[in-house]
């Protein structure tokens, strides 16, 4: 047992005991003033003492913080999620492909052009499904600068500062139109990987799926990240083309096996469904063959073939094709059981753990064994494809016989691997040396993914296991059909596995998350100076000071330069003219820790969130005439009801003498010149 177990157990076991000498003394629990007895809080709340401790390893008194957070996919919902563990307090929803008001995500300022830059096919995406959060990494191991998340949906990868928790980039590729291998990082972050899921024609352009073998395919895209400038940068990243399978989950290995990437794919076969055109419906035409193929790529090879040009441009991307892949030996397959889902390499890089959803084995493959089956190109045939497949049994180092279902596995710092079962409902920990199952429990219901602390890097860290659950069917109060899922913690420090505590996670499907140390995070507290652009992370050129407020108009229509601070915007009268281009720029002149002000208009659908420090610019044209509030959305002061003004739109047809004079509107000084940018 745990020395850490011990102490809690023990603490719980003399609350409770202290709990029954003073218990009989009080007659009437509560009655007489004085707060409840744990033994009688116990008795009334019908809690055994494995329930008291379960709450004394989550529960975090106020002011006190969580040692660890988990940054979760929001699912279709679009959104990031940051939770602390093991308080299971929900800290944050990082606005990402899905428009969110609380942070004026998406409703006026340059969030809209950023959100604009993830459209496709000249059709807003007012959504995502996000899947699998990637944090960055510095040898192997998170170093909590940025998170980077993929949209299935929409096949889009997002970087999310971690310095201020803001989304700066959405990049595509016209390559293809879903995905779900990714995000996952190389071992320094040098590229961000995405891969294709539903096979399509590369160049985006109409084919009939009866051309299926010839003209779909798959694809896994480099982005190359440049960390300095914190940004993706298109035109150093570049594609490989892939055979029509359903390319699936991936991992990027990891010290002995750096430089190599894995991909599990499923649908072979090839099928593409048709149940109501005499072919088989996708899911059984899917599930015909006994193994898929688990994709082996040399991606640092890859990227010298691409460097020396041996590329193809499609849909704008650098792209190596099939064949020059198979030439240049970037590619082989390895066969992978039934409908394989997660492939998670171990820890030490030495292996990959895959999981095979109609298999009650999970797989595990030496990298030693495919490197020396590569070179000595000992194949076993090829797909039609003519990519090279290395022999099953020579491959792996052993299969674990663990359950039904098993999708995904995560490592801790004891030699241990979680692997969760989704058909059983149950996670299973096993031991990655001797491939031997040690326990398992369950959980509530169906588990997809499952993150323990830093549990897919090379420096696992143990203690906590959080299951992402797809069914909650009757673990929460009924809210109507539509149910929230379920994430579990997992005390993974104890002998046995000890559910400890249920977060029901109502918007969207949870996919992936991944756990970090606190202590490994250092975001900002205020923007300083005043006047900062989280989106390109630098001072704005807009921005404006205390006393330099004003109102300029231009060949483009009326700047008003604007200055929010407790409580008061800076004009509070925004005076235009009916079909005038207005552009705001509002700075929050704040430097105090959460003094945020919001900044709405009635009926123009305007609202930001200005945190301390930060620089907003809005455009809109002022289509309708009228008298609109404008007012602070957040409660920041005693005074913050008074936070307000009115944006008066007056209608084109008025006469001229109504216009008020300039500096009605203006009250800085008329001549006032542009605030220069300070030095950032
Ligand atoms: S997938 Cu959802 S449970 Cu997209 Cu990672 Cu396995
Ligand atoms: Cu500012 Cu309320």
């Amino acid at each position: 047992m745990s020395s850490r177990l011990k102490k809690l157990i023990l603490g719980a076991a003399m609350l409770v005991m202290g709990a029954v000498v003073i218990g009989p003394a009080c007659k009437k629990e509560g009655s007489d003033g004085t707060a409840p007895s744990v033994a009688q809080l116990m008795r009334a709340r019908n809690l055994t003492e494995r329930d008291v401790s379960a709450a004394l390893r989550t529960y975090t008194p106020t002011g006190r913080t969580d040692p660890y957070l988990l940054f979760g996919s929001g699912g279709h919902g679009g959104n990031l999620l940051v939770i602390g563990v093991p308080s299971m307090r929900i800290l944050k929803y990082v606005a990402v492909f899905t428009p969110e008001p609380w942070q004026g995500y998406g409703y006026g300022d340059q969030t809209n052009a950023l959100l604009a830059s993830g459209n496709r096919g000249g059709q807003t995406q007012s959504w995502g499904d996000m899947h699998h959060p990637a944090l960055s990494e510095t040898n192997g191991s998170y170093d909590g600068q940025f998170i980077f998340v993929g949209d299935k949906a929409n096949a889009r990868v997002a970087v999310v500062n971690l310095r201020d928790f803001v989304t700066t980039q959405i990049v595509h590729t016209g390559l293809m139109r879903s995905d779900h291998g990714g995000c996952f990082v190389t071992p320094n972050t040098d590229y961000i990987i995405e891969s294709s899921q539903y096979p399509m024609p590369l160049n985006g352009q109409y084919s009939d799926l009866s051309r299926y073998n010839e003209d779909y395919r798959g694809v896994v895209v480099l982005w190359k990240f440049d960390r300095q400038r914190g940004r993706i940068d298109e035109a150093q990243s570049f594609a490989i083309e892939l055979p029509p399978y359903m390319q699936d989950l991936a991992d990027a290995g990891k010290l002995v096996s750096d430089g190599w990437l894995f991909l599990n794919s499923f649908n072979t076969e090839r099928a593409y469904g048709g149940n109501a055109e005499g072919r088989p419906p996708l899911e059984s035409g899917a599930s015909r063959n006994d193994t898929d193929y688990l994709h082996v790529i040399n991606w640092r090879r890859a990227a010298e073939v691409a460097s020396a040009g041996r590329t193809e441009t499609i849909s704008g991307m650098r792209t190596i094709r099939l064949q020059t892949a198979i030439d240049e030996g970037l590619l082989y397959f390895v066969p992978e059981p039934k409908s394989p889902h997660g492939v998670d390499v171990t820890p030490d890089g030495a292996d990959l753990a895959v999981g095979g959803k109609l298999d009650t084995h999970v797989t595990v493959y030496s990298f030693a064994n495919i490197q020396r089956l590569i070179n000595a190109r000992r194949f076993d045939g090829r797909d039609p494809y003519g990519v090279p497949i290395l022999p099953f049994r020579e491959a792996i180092r052993g299969q674990v016989e663990l359950g039904l279902g098993p999708l995904h596995t995560q490592f801790d710092n004891q030699g241990n691997a979680y692997t969760s079962l989704f058909l059983e409902s149950r996670v299973a920990r096993w031991s990655v040396r001797d491939l031997r199952l040690r326990d398992k429990i369950s959980v509530h219901y169906n588990i997809g993914h499952l993150a323990t602390v830093e549990g897919d890097t090379v420096t696992p860290q143990g203690n906590f296991l959080v299951a992402m659950n797809k069914w909650s069917i009757d673990r929460f109060a009924r809210v109507g059909p539509l149910l929230p899922q379920n994430f579990q913690l997992i005390d993974i420090a104890t002998p046995n596995m000890e559910l400890l505590y249920d977060l029901p996670i109502p918007l969207g499907e949870p996919h992936y998350t991944q756990m970090i140390r606190s202590s490994l995070l250092h975001p900002i507290d205020v923007y300083t100076p005043a006047g900062h652009d989280p989106i390109t992370g630098h001072h704005d050129p807009n921005a404006v000071e205390g006393g330099r407020e004003r109102v300029e108009r231009r060949a483009d229509g009326v700047h008003i330069y604007m200055t929010a601070v407790r409580s008061h915007f800076t004009p509070d009268t925004l005076r235009v003219r009916e079909g005038e281009h207005v552009h705001l720029h509002i700075t929050n002149i704040e430097q105090a820790r959460d003094a945020t002000h919001g900044f709405a208009i009635s009926e123009y659908n305007i609202a930001l969130s200005l945190e301390p420090g930060e620089h907003a610019n809005v455009d809109f044209v002022a289509a309708h005439p009228g008298v609109f509030p404008v007012y602070c959305t957040e409660f920041c002061s005693a005074l913050h009801l008074e936070m307000a003004g009115y944006l008066l739109v007056e209608p084109a047809n008025a006469p001229a003498a109504a216009a008020p004079a300039p500096a009605a509107a203006a009250p800085a000084p008329a001549a006032a010149a542009p605030t220069p940018a300070p030095a950032h």
